[in-house]
């Protein structure tokens, strides 16, 4: 069965271009920055959002119109996934990214749910082989069951530790065999709502325990994917444990886990954090440890993770240039932890949504590309911190002076004169940018 009988393969037709299923602005081969876009950009389908959401929230019922909802189990997985191949493929979307739960059924047991994704990962590389369409990461979903209601790696419970840990081990060898180029760690629920019932000291312990021994099970069984955590600062725990990109490279450097994680980064759970998207990705770069993207956006006025598709330009202009000067994104991409509003039900709306997210992270990084060529912001932040090029600054850096001799420095100077920031200018000049 095919879904989507009537759409063609959506193809690069430029800004003028009045047709809805095009790209205006991703044109996959064109060179940007000495390499073909969607190398920089490394697209990923998200399987959770786009094939196994259902459009349900907490006041009402499912709303998506979605064929393979009618069936159930193994053959329900195996016809989602035929339909998730061909959406990619007509989207010349090049990777994807799972968790365990989004691509098989639970099963009974344990036993029945790995014998289940067993089933289903054989499936799914042969689709991968037929269309060469790649696994970008793999995940758990230790979070839905209720088995997870206090937590995973961080339940008070041992036995939820042990059953979680069972899980990653599965599927991190399932994301190796697909060729999985990452592993991801979101906290679903590794975080607590009071400290009235709460061992925090405990939990953090065994958060920390839990990643040592996926370190120790990657290196036994040779995968070679990145490691990545995601942080987010709520939802559904109060505290979330992975609260933002501060947070984790604390806990990562406590722990001694540091050389082994990098960090996946989404838009809208920076915003949740209170921080830019772009603040969370220099985070990261400036920490060497900016290893994916998961590429959505919140609503300002709404204090929960919508997951929205992308498509506000000045983000993606901001964030393309963390990824530029981090010299690209590989081996992670720009995943779009993204999912088309409950109002937007028909299948055709999924084509809207990524085409939206697609054309703006282009845009936003041939805008970006340009901002670093003409080096705009490079040469005026160089210039405002030149004071530390010569002089008392240069002796600064160079750690030649203390306390001391910095007090001396200072009795002899005169009125300190400041220069102006300029960041109104600074901002009409992106907008200038944007607007070309
Ligand atoms: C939820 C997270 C989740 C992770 C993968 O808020 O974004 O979808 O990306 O488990
Ligand atoms: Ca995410
Ligand atoms: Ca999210």
């Amino acid at each position: 069965m095919k879904l989507f009988d009537t759409i063609d393969k959506i193809k690069f037709e430029g800004p003028d271009s009045d047709n809805s299923l095009a790209f205006k602005y991703y044109n996959p081969d064109q060179i940007v920055a000495g390499k073909p876009m969607k190398e920089h950009l490394r697209f990923a389908m998200s399987y959770w959002h786009t094939l196994t959401g259902d459009g349900s929230d907490p006041f009402g019922a499912a709303t998506m119109e979605r064929p393979w909802n009618e069936l159930d189990g193994i053959e329900q997985a195996k016809l989602r996934a035929d339909i998730g191949f061909e959406f990619m493929e007509k989207l010349g979307m090049e990777y994807f990214c799972f968790h365990d739960l989004d691509i098989a059924p639970e099963g009974k047991n344990l036993k029945e749910k790995h014998a289940n994704l067993d089933i289903i990962v054989d499936y799914i590389e042969e689709l991968m082989k037929k269309t060469g369409i790649k696994c970008l990461w793999g995940t758990t979903n230790a979070f839905t069951h209720p088995r997870f209601v206090h937590g995973a790696s961080t339940s008070p419970n041992a036995d939820v530790f042990a059953y979680a840990a069972a899980q990653v081990k599965k599927a991190m060898e399932i994301t190796m065999r697909l060729g999985g180029e990452n592993y991801v760690f979101w906290g679903g629920r590794e975080g607590y709502e009071t400290l009235l019932n709460t061992n925090t000291e405990l939990e953090l312990d065994n958060l920390a325990r839990f990643l040592q021994m996926a370190v120790d099970y990657k290196e036994k069984i040779g995968f070679t994917g990145q490691l990545l955590i995601e942080p987010k600062p709520k939802e559904p725990t109060k505290h979330q444990y992975d609260f933002d990109t501060a947070t984790v490279l604390g806990f990562l450097r406590k722990y001694n886990l540091q050389d082994h994680f990098k960090l996946n980064i989404e838009a809208n759970h920076a915003t949740l954090a209170m921080h830019t998207f772009d603040h969370e990705l220099n985070m990261c770069r400036i920490n060497g440890a900016l290893g994916s993207i998961d590429a959505n956006q919140g609503d300002l006025l709404l204090g929960w993770d919508t997951d929205q598709f992308p498509t506000n330009i000045y983000d993606a202009v901001l964030a393309m240039i963390e990824v530029l000067k981090n010299g690209g994104i590989a081996p992670g991409g720009l995943n779009f932890d993204s999912k088309v509003r409950r109002g937007s039900f028909e299948p055709v709306d999924l084509f809207y949504g990524y085409i939206a997210g697609m054309d703006t992270f282009a845009r936003g990084l041939i805008i970006a590309d340009n901002l670093i060529k003409d080096g705009v912001f490079d040469n005026f932040t160089k210039e405002r911190y030149a004071s530390y090029e010569t002089g008392i600054g240069k002796q600064i850096i160079n750690k030649e002076v203390g306390f001391e001799e910095l007090e001396n420095y200072a009795l002899g100077l005169g009125d300190i004169k400041n220069t102006s920031g300029r960041q109104e200018l600074l901002e009409n000049i992106l907008n200038q940018y944007i607007y070309r």
